[in-house]
């Protein structure tokens, strides 16, 4: 048993629905900490130091830092906020003793808070409630503050877990205030507020070292870092251990080096004790949820366990004709050790091999979060095809269940009628509606997981962008039925050369096309899509017939549609179980699986 605390440390994690505000949060914790100069310029959402992460605007993997309030050291960590990277948040809750749970004092709370709420509770982890965004002109911090209650009530909460503080944020201002409409001052009542309610680390110290490994990172000069929380024991640099795998086997390592945080830098550190996070090197097999313990007396800890992968993709060879041109890794070897590496330090993906030895099954928690692993693959050079992404169903009693998720969507009153008409279509139940009397409602679905495939730009479009829609895994059920997935058809190329402008004229009044004159095509190659459900195989191309009779200028001139472009998560939710996607560095190409035409008949 646990017995003694280790005062001067706090260690929180800081949760929410994706955008609720915890990356701009902690970019405010940071300056407030004086962790930077005045005058030092620091990009804004620090913390989102991936590339694509930048990008898109949202936190893929957690990752911590440290401050220092009133000399007590406080560890913090970024989460994710998107459903699909929800295992990156259940395994970051193992370091830590309390939770920030932010919310968006307009949105209220959406599934993912609910999602990692839960997970806070079940830990019995303590929450500090922070009402965000109450600049924003439609905040309504009082009702938003009613409906986390409930949730908590929803969530079984003990009378203690009901208890918890609130604070009202400014998180882009970096401001906080005890009511709303109160006086705002700086964050200083929320590092109060932490030292208060979130416990210090607690520890046995009859145990032997013991760090449970939940983050690996990488650094160019020391390599592979394994990062995690000391929970007995001591570690020092150099020392001699014993690394207690997920299997049960356990090999004896010496670590090489030993850092701390300090806001945004890795520090060398002689020795870690208990609730310290530190970053180890020199494990270079460490894999997440594997122990670091003592080498003669070697104690493993309970292992992490994260949901079940509810979706998969096949991930193999780009076997196209124009296959090897643009990517630097192509092999099925090298595809599969990329895939292999992702899985250690990703716990909630999984890998496994299919009939072909050229291709690997994929699993995971989401379409966005294949979607990023693809795009991260490409990015480091590799050409690969992918193929449709399928839900993961489940024998359960004999009979097969298939996953299902609650989706919430919050639109504008007028589009009441095709939002539940195109949930209904993909087997969707209305379970709550909510009109908030402001012109908008609140609309909560059950659907299966297979009915959300697609369904996010068809409901941008129908909703004019206006709409938005929420969803999380919530549990397997009997298998729904058929649900129609893409009611139109391809238009494939039937010849390799080089797209006409001429023939994409002609073609376009068929469906739309995704592709510019001088395009490269194959035969095969999914050019556009027919407006008809079946396939339609095309020249396109088609050189313009040269007549005797000149036509005027003016009838030459020939008009084009610009091509549809579409992403990569768009494009594996255009695909058909008969189509693959090319993808490479530098291309996405939508392609038939069967090329030749004669034997696609
Ligand atoms: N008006 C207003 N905007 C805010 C506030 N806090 C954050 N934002 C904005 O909300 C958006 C999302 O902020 P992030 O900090 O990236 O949110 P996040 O919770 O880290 O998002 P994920 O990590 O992707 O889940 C950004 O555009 C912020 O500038 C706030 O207090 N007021
Ligand atoms: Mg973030």
């Amino acid at each position: 048993m646990a017995s003694e605390a280790r005062e001067g440390i706090r260690n929180v994690a800081i949760i929410a629905h994706v955008d609720h505000g915890k990356t701009t949060l902690v970019d405010a914790m940071l300056w407030q900490s004086g962790i930077f100069r005045d005058n030092e310029s620091v990009m804004e959402r620090v913390m989102d130091s991936i590339d694509l992460e930048r990008e898109k605007g949202i936190t893929i993997m957690a990752k911590n830092t440290a401050i220092t309030y009133r000399g007590t050291r406080i560890n913090i960590v970024d989460t994710p906020g998107h459903a699909d990277f929800g295992g990156e948040v259940e395994r970051t809750l193992k370091m830590v003793d309390g939770v920030l749970l932010l919310v968006d004092a307009s949105e209220g709370p959406l599934p993912q808070t609910r999602f990692v709420l839960r997970k806070a509770l079940e830990s019995n982890l303590p929450p500090i409630v922070l009402i965000n965004k109450i600049d924003r002109p439609d905040a309504r911090p009082q009702a938003v503050l009613n409906e986390v209650y409930d949730l908590f009530i929803d969530l079984d909460a003990t009378e203690d877990q009901l208890d918890f503080p609130v604070l009202y944020c400014n998180a882009r201002r970096g401001t906080c205030s005890p009511s709303p409409g109160g006086p705002e001052t700086t964050l200083e009542p929320l590092f109060e507020e932490i030292l208060r309610s979130v416990p210090a680390p607690r520890f046995d110290p009859a145990m032997p070292l013991q760090l449970l490994v939940t983050n690996l990172d990488w650094d160019d000069y020391v390599g592979r870092l394994a990062i995690g929380r000391v929970f007995n024991g001591t570690l020092s640099r150099g020392q001699d251990v014993s690394l207690c795998g997920r299997d049960g086997r356990v090999a004896q390592i010496r670590t090489t080096g030993l850092y701390g945080y300090q806001g945004l830098k890795r520090v060398e550190i002689t020795e870690a004790g208990p609730g310290d996070i530190v970053a180890v090197a020199g494990l270079e097999n460490a894999g997440i949820g594997e122990t670091l313990s003592d080498r003669e007396n070697p104690q493993a800890l309970p292992p992490i366990l994260v949901d079940e992968p509810t979706i998969a993709v096949v991930i193999g060879v780009n076997s196209s004709p124009a296959a090897g041109r643009e990517g630097e890794h192509v092999t099925s070897r090298k595809i599969k050790e990329r895939l292999e590496r992702e899985t250690l330090t990703n716990v909630s993906i999984r890998v496994e091999p299919t009939d072909s030895a050229d291709s690997f099954k994929v699993s995971g928690r989401g379409e966005l979060q294949l979607a990023i692993l693809v795009e991260m693959m490409r990015r480091e050079g590799f050409e690969m095809s992918v193929g449709k992404p399928e839900v993961l169903s489940r024998e359960i009693g004999g009979a097969r269940h298939e996953p299902m998720e609650a989706l919430v969507v919050d639109c504008p009153e007028v589009f009441i009628g095709v939002v539940t008409q195109k949930v209904g279509m993909r087997r969707g139940r209305m379970t709550k509606m909510v009109n908030h009397g402001t012109g908008r409602v609140r609309m909560d679905f059950r659907l299966p997981s297979r009915g959300l495939i697609g369904f996010r730009s068809e409901f941008l479009t129908d909703t004019k962008g206006t709409g938005i829609a929420n969803h999380l895994f919530d549990g397997y059920e009997p298998w729904q039925g058929e649900i129609a997935h893409r009611g139109t058809g391809a238009l494939v190329a039937d010849r390799a050369g080089r797209a006409t402008g001429n023939a994409i004229e002609h073609l376009q009044p068929r469906g739309e096309l995704f592709i510019s004159p001088g395009d490269e095509v194959y035969e095969g190659m999914v050019v556009g899509e027919n407006a008809r459900e079946a396939d339609l195989d095309v020249n396109i191309t088609k050189e313009k017939k040269l007549t005797n009779m000149r036509a005027s200028t003016a009838d030459e001139a020939i008009h084009l549609v610009p091509p549809r472009v579409m992403s990569l998560e768009q494009s594996l939710e255009f695909l058909a179980e008969d189509e693959l996607l090319e993808v490479t560095p530098v291309s996405l190409r939508l392609r038939k699986k069967v090329l030749p035409a004669v034997k696609r008949k």
